[in-house]
């Protein structure tokens, strides 16, 4: 997967993707990252890449003109009929879709070619919208400052997601959520910390009981925060 991201903050990407399992999908070309800051788009004296908005109220909005010239030198074309095969440009945005590990799948399986688009401000023209995105997404019913953690977010997400991105000792098919329940308590030495002791069914050696006392603890943490995870429609 080649992912381009748009960001008046480039900087604030040049580390966090220097790491862990990102840093390894590069290194195997798993995955390609490219940064691009916006404003070496913008055209005019200042090169500014927001304006007023029309109509007026408080805040900025992002101009058209640096998006739209960006994912025409990225894409080739500003026509989404015109994309490559399997191109999704996404605008990290508030009013979006929420992320689950359902879209970030859906996402990993489906694109060659990931275009995020971080807002700031109060938004972006919305003439980005009607001709350049094809998905909105938000990760979730908080206010960020802007689309950038949000980006990082979904690249991590999407990442350990990649065919062999993962180690061959982990699997994304273990994760929380793939079995719509919240992780089980994990424990390890000492097996006596600080008169804090370690579940006796784990040092029993019976791992069909482990896995039932596992479950259970799953069960019993999703029940208490996360009810909603319970109801199918919510998976
Ligand atoms: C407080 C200002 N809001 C009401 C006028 C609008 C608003 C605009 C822009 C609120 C937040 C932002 C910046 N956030 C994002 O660009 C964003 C975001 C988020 O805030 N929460 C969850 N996911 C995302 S993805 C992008």
């Amino acid at each position: 997967m080649k992912i381009e991201v748009l960001t008046i903050f480039p900087e604030f990407f040049r580390e966090v993707f220097d790491f862990g399992i990102i840093r390894r999908a590069r290194r195997a070309e798993i995955v390609g990252i490219n940064v691009y800051d916006l404003r070496d788009f913008a055209t005019g004296k200042h090169r500014t890449t927001d304006d007023r908005p029309f109509g007026g109220g408080d805040g900025m909005v992002f101009k058209p003109e640096p998006i739209f010239n960006a994912v025409e030198k990225i894409l080739g074309t500003t026509e989404r009929e015109k994309y490559p095969p399997r191109t999704r440009v996404v605008l990290l945005t508030p009013q979006g879709k929420v992320l689950k590990q359902a879209l970030a799948k859906e996402l990993a399986d489906e694109v060659e070619n990931l275009v995020l688009i971080c807002g700031r401000y109060e938004g972006v023209d919305e003439r980005v919208n009607e001709v350049l995105v094809t998905d909105e997404i938000s990760i979730g019913d908080y206010v960020l400052s802007g689309g950038e953690p949000a980006a990082i977010v979904l690249v991590d997400a999407l990442v350990r997601l990649l065919p062999n991105a993962l180690g061959s000792e982990t699997s994304a098919a273990n994760d929380s959520f793939s079995n719509g329940l919240l992780d089980f308590p994990h424990y390890t030495q000492p097996r006596d910390f600080r008169g804090l002791t370690v579940p006796e069914i784990l040092l029993s050696g019976n791992h069909a009981e482990i896995e039932k006392w596992r479950r259970q603890k799953a069960l019993e943490k999703t029940q208490k925060v996360r009810q909603d995870l319970l109801n199918k429609e919510n998976g």
